[in-house]
């Protein structure tokens, strides 16, 4: 339920005994604590060596004034030999503050995997994911969480009422939730891919995701959708990047559409669900 670093330190010598049930390496921080922490954000913090300090900073003040008891797992996971820094710099925010961890791993997928490393890592009652890279508002984290808690929702999340990254995204994005609310009909949910996506850690474990990719925003609502969680959205604004080009390649929109339809197929067999 915590970190392997917790279980290491607790255990001492001991804890030998544990790898290759807990990956141990992965986490880099002194979260001494074994209580649980109120709410756990997940950073995803991909080649953002440069700008994720700052983000950190900005969420660490809405965290202390909305809810003093939270945890931050910084992903920096990276391909080797890319001269991505990210994983010292996230090692080292973890360093320095007992309430940080730091997940830096090898690659073994994109987004969703990065997503799948910070989940597994976050020891909170409840779990928020946020992208580390200053298009969506730190504060909406606090704004989402309260949604969740004041109305005792399982699941709660942002949607994106003015993009600024421009028309082609827009358009995309449009036709995509489009199609994805004529294949999943009946989920309250105007934009799937928005984040901070925040849920109560049982409803985190009723999940089991599997994407590596992009997708995985979807299969999380799709799950949340086949198990019926109470949830809401709250409006927010995306910001454009600057620091950066796009990630988003025109070949991730044909990803989309194929596992849209597969994971349609799927919730027709029954054994088959993801
Ligand atoms: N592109 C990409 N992002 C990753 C990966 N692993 C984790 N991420 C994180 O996923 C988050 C969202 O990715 P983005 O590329 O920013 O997605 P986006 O905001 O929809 O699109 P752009 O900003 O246009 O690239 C980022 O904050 C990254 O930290 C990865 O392998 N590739
Ligand atoms: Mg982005």
């Amino acid at each position: 339920m915590n970190t392997g670093r917790q279980i290491s330190e607790f255990l001492g010598p001991l804890s030998l005994l544990f790898i290759g049930t807990f990956p141990i390496h992965l986490y880099q921080g002194s979260r001494l604590s074994v209580e649980t922490p109120n709410l756990s954000v997940v950073v995803l913090a991909y080649r953002s060596a440069g700008t994720i300090a700052s983000f950190v900073e900005s969420l660490i003040s809405c965290l202390e004034v909305a809810e003093p008891d939270w945890e931050l797992v910084l992903v920096g996971n990276f391909f080797p030999d890319t001269g991505d820094k990210t994983p010292w710099v996230v090692a080292d925010l973890a360093k320095k503050n007992p309430k940080i961890v730091a997940v830096t791993e090898v690659k073994e997928g994109m987004m969703g995997w990065d997503m799948q490393s910070g989940l597994k890592a976050a020891s909170g009652k409840v779990i928020a994911v946020i992208d580390g890279d200053g298009q969506m508002p730190a504060k909406d984290v606090i704004r989402v969480y309260k949604k969740l808690k004041e109305n005792n929702l399982d699941f709660a999340k942002t949607y994106r009422a003015q993009r600024d990254d421009g028309a082609y995204r827009k358009i995309i994005s449009t036709v995509y939730n489009a199609l994805f609310q004529a294949l999943f009909p009946g989920l309250n949910s105007r934009d799937i891919n928005s984040k901070p996506k925040v849920m109560t850690r049982s409803a985190y474990s009723k999940m089991d995701l599997r994407s590596d990719g992009w997708f995985i925003d979807a299969e999380i609502m799709i799950q949340a959708r086949r198990m019926r969680f109470k949830m809401d959205e709250v409006e927010t604004v995306f910001h454009s990047i600057d620091s950066r080009p796009s990630f988003v390649k025109p070949l991730s929109i044909l990803e989309f559409l194929a596992n849209l339809v597969w994971y349609r197929v799927l919730e027709f067999l029954p054994g088959k669900k993801r």
